[in-house]
């Protein structure tokens, strides 16, 4: 495992320890943690290098009261793109958040206030989302006379559905509580912070096999990009060695010998 405190980032912040647990932390609260183009670089850094680090899993969270207000604007209306300069700041929108997706370590997001946009497409990367009473989702995208280009067409549409996103994006519709629940947009709605939970999430993901969670959390993804015939192979394939790791005969020893804890309800 190497030093996960050794990034220099000037958007990001990034701390781990002996556990594998890492916190990549949004941190540019003053702007909302908008999406500049320097911050997606960093995304793309540090997720890129991560899982060959060694962490075990992530816990995204953000600094101040708003998870991220999405694009940065300021920056787009300043920078004046043409569209092939926009469409190529998309693509590497798609590398960061295909890092997260795909990249086999488990990324637990810590969500609050404004998860909007740009932001929603950042959280819809992550594998779990924990949500609080102030935690609200939106694509604003119409309103802004925009379009999504992070993915929100593939992730968003994912989680809640195609109608829903499109209603999201012409009307401004805004989802928050038992709502966004509901309709798949966070997997946890929480009374208190909602770093603790992530963090006692990631540490739980943890203390799976990393091949496991590496199958988890990129072999599902990969899977259904493929025919219904070609992703049967591939569990297939992914099953074999997952299932037949030394990790996984010591955990089955465990349940045979009557010492491995069994599943309850609470
Ligand atoms: C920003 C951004 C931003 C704040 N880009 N600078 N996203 C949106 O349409 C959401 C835009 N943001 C907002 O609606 C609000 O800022 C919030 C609801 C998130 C927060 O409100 P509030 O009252 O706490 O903050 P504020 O006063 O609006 O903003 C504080 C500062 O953050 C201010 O900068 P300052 O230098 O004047 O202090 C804002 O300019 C800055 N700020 N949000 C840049 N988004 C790949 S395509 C994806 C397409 C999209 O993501 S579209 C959705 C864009």
């Amino acid at each position: 495992m190497q030093d996960f405190n050794a990034f220099t980032l000037e958007n990001l912040t990034v701390s781990g320890d002996d556990s594998g647990v890492v916190q990549v932390v949004l941190s540019r609260p003053a702007k909302r943690n908008a999406l500049n183009a320097d911050t997606i670089e960093e995304l793309i850094e540090v997720f890129s290098k991560l899982p060959r680090m060694g962490a075990r899993a992530v816990v995204l969270r953000a600094e101040g009261d708003h998870f991220c207000a999405g694009l940065d604007l300021v920056e787009h209306h300043v920078e004046d793109r043409r569209p092939e300069d926009f469409m190529h700041l998309c693509l590497r929108w798609h590398e960061a958040f295909n890092k997260m997706e795909y990249g086999g370590v488990p990324i637990i997001a810590a969500l609050k206030g404004a998860v909007v946009g740009g932001g929603l497409e950042l959280a819809s990367s992550a594998h779990v989302r924990v949500a609080d009473q102030s935690t609200y989702f939106a694509l604003p995208e119409g309103q802004r006379g925009l379009f999504t280009g992070g993915g929100a067409t593939i992730r968003v549409a994912d989680l809640v559905g195609k109608a829903r996103m499109i209603d999201m994006m012409l009307t401004g519709r805004v989802y928050k509580q038992k709502e966004a629940m509901d309709v798949g947009l966070c997997q946890y709605l929480i009374d208190g912070n909602t770093d603790d939970k992530a963090m006692e999430l990631a540490h739980l993901a943890a203390q799976n096999p990393a091949l496991s969670n590496f199958a988890i959390c990129s072999g599902i993804s990969h899977m259904q990009n493929m025919s219904a015939l070609d992703a049967a192979y591939s569990e297939s394939v992914l099953a074999g060695i997952v299932n037949t790791q030394p990790a996984s005969r010591e955990r089955l020893e465990a349940f045979a010998n009557k010492t491995a804890a069994r599943v309850r309800p609470d």
